[in-house]
């Protein structure tokens, strides 16, 4: 067995990856380091092993094409378990397995499971460089196509060896492909020893640790220890013409549109508006000495979904991907450039699809609905100046929503923090192709938090509402629907830029000056505050997607009761305060 060499002493990384190396036994190991030559070498490696197809160089320039195990195109939940010591810590939401038992399962999968492969440890950094909110993991992986998403999609290598120094905090990931088999797929979080151990997929969130499992599972059960907040949520910088800069962020269940919406283009008519984007998907909080919720994004990069992305719903994505980018599961041209459904109005003729199979029009989907591209912020045209700031940035209104084809109205704000707590706890969504099972189902998804939360969602609610209860000056918390349908199945609100709309409504709210009415569900933007100049909406339409229908809400606070109810006994009081409360105000 071949050990790294490296000028880094640290004992604990080094017992670590001796550990891993003595259970899986590897036939090398490869210490990442980061850099450019590192990189090269690995991509063309993956090229000549057809892990990775290089993309048209030209158009595409350090651009590859990956195709996914069919049987790995999306996040597994019902293989995903908290291992933490307790039962009753994992809570109701989460899958949970005695850590011991559940260890040994896995040690026997990872047993000599690398014999044939080489070992990449991989270090990353989660944060700005500096900062004391930033945290190190260690992935140990035999899959480059890892390697090569943690690239991007984190601050790797020596820099983060450099920030975790002799240190033994940080997070532990050990993660093999295993055999693809979904038979003997698990991805185990031990909370307590911040372990992570992923076995049998090489897709997204399942084997990019530091995304789901490092930066939500195992960071909102460090931070519900601690005074902060570990969120599945966007951040975004909306600076008004007369330079007022406001920092939003929101939580919207994968492949929701989170990725559109912080990378928000302004339209046309808002031309002299800029918007910044800070995250697409992760933001960690902590309280700063102003009493205001400021925010990083621990992430470097977007893991977003290809499908629906084009020109006109995220010109900033596609400006982003114009090169060193990796596309998973898409569908290629005969060209070599990546295509997926709603790119263009019409597909090219001669597409190669998902599978690598010849495609046409009537074959089905030629890119699979979970296909994703992996990008750099910093190749996004709106990346905020303040991605690296180590204190991040300060959030002033946080949005929750989902999909919904009825009843929530386009947007509401709440009436004051442990309100907001009871809308994000509650927020209904319809399911999308980003983990595995039904799609268009709507689910309880409290704070998008559903199949990330690392504990008890009691729990979690309860730290919610007292993280904001000590602070004066907490961000507002709002609503949104971009989805409602119309009876003939069509969206009714445009949405992708236009929802700059939404959020001037929000800047001005947090301002104190957007006008509002109050309904039993929290403020409802008055017809004339919302601005629909040059939009295609009708006011009868646009009164449909505002207005609060009590019957069918009452209909949902049943919904709500049965839910809070199968949260068992450690439900915070305070909601099901705010439930009653909404329930009288409904029917007064
Ligand atoms: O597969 S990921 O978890 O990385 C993406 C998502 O589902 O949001
Ligand atoms: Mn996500």
């Amino acid at each position: 067995m071949i050990f790294w060499v490296t000028e880094m002493k640290n004992l604990f990384l080094e017992k670590f990856v001796s550990d891993v190396a003595s259970l899986t036994k590897p036939n090398d190991i490869f210490w990442c380091n980061g850099s450019e030559e590192e990189n090269e070498k690995l991509i063309s490696q993956m090229i000549k092993k057809g892990i990775l197809i290089k993309l048209n160089q030209e158009k595409n320039p350090n651009s590859y094409l990956h195709r996914s195990d069919p049987n790995d195109v999306a996040r597994t939940e019902h293989l995903t378990f908290i291992c933490s010591k307790k039962e009753d810590d994992a809570g109701p939401t989460n899958n949970w397995s005695e850590p011991n038992q559940f260890k040994a399962k896995l040690n026997n999968l990872f047993d000599g499971v690398m014999k044939t492969r080489t070992m990449y440890v991989v270090p990353y950094l989660m944060g700005p460089e500096g900062s004391p909110y930033s945290q190190v993991g260690i992935q140990i992986t035999d899959s480059p196509y890892v390697v090569a998403n943690l690239r991007i999609m984190t601050r790797m290598g020596n820099r983060a060896l450099n920030h975790l120094g002799e240190s033994n905090n940080f997070v532990k990931g050990v993660h093999s492909t295993g055999d693809l088999s979904p038979d003997r797929r698990y991805i185990g979080h031990f909370p307590e020893e911040r372990l992570i151990m992923s076995i049998g997929s090489g897709y997204g969130g399942n084997a990019l640790l530091s995304k789901k499992c490092h930066a939500l599972r195992i960071a909102s059960a460090i931070a519900s220890k601690e005074d902060w907040l570990a969120e599945h949520m966007l951040i975004l910088g909306l600076e008004s013409p007369d330079g007022e800069l406001t920092y939003i962020s929101g939580a919207f269940p994968s492949a929701s549109g989170k990725t559109n919406l912080a990378l928000m283009k302004p339209p046309e008519s808002y031309k002299d508006w800029k918007t910044s984007t800070i995250g697409d998907d992760i933001a960690w909080f902590h309280k700063g000495e102003d009493n205001r919720l400021w925010a990083i994004n621990p992430e470097a990069g977007f893991f977003g979904v290809a499908p629906g992305t084009n020109v006109k719903s995220n010109p900033n994505a596609i400006a982003s991907l114009k090169k060193n980018s990796i596309f998973t599961n898409v569908a290629v041209t005969t060209e070599g450039i990546p295509w997926w459904e709603g790119l263009t109005d019409d597909p090219p003729n001669n597409l190669t699809d998902w599978h690598g199979k010849p495609w046409k029009p009537g074959n089905g989907k030629a890119a699979h609905p979970n296909s994703r591209f992996t990008t750099s912020i910093n190749q996004t045209p709106s990346v905020s100046p303040n991605l690296n700031d180590s204190e991040g940035v300060p959030v002033s209104a946080m949005l929750f929503g989902g999909r919904r084809a009825k009843l929530t109205p386009l947007v509401y704000e709440s009436f004051n923090w442990v309100h907001g707590v009871f809308i994000g706890a509650t927020v209904g969504a319809e399911t999308t192709a980003a983990a595995v099972g039904k799609v268009g189902v709507i689910r309880r998804d409290p704070m998008a938090m559903r199949p990330f939360c690392g504990y008890h969602i009691a729990d979690y609610f309860s730290h919610w509402i007292k993280i904001g209860s000590s602070m004066s000056n907490p961000p507002r918390i709002f609503h949104v629907n971009w989805f409602r349908l119309d009876d003939n199945g069509e969206f009714i609100w445009p949405g992708f830029g236009d929802n700059i709309r939404v959020l001037k409504w929000i800047v001005d709210r947090v301002k104190g000056r957007g006008k509002a009415i109050k309904t039993p569900i929290g403020y409802i933007p008055t017809p004339d505050a919302l601005d629909t100049k040059d939009l295609d909406i009708s006011s009868n339409d646009l009164d449909e997607i505002l207005k609060v229908d009590n019957t069918a809400w009452l209909e949902e606070m049943e919904v709500i009761r049965e839910f809070f109810t199968s949260l068992g006994k450690k439900l915070p009081n305070e909601l099901w305060d705010e439930l009653s409360n909404l329930e009288s105000r409904l029917k007064s």
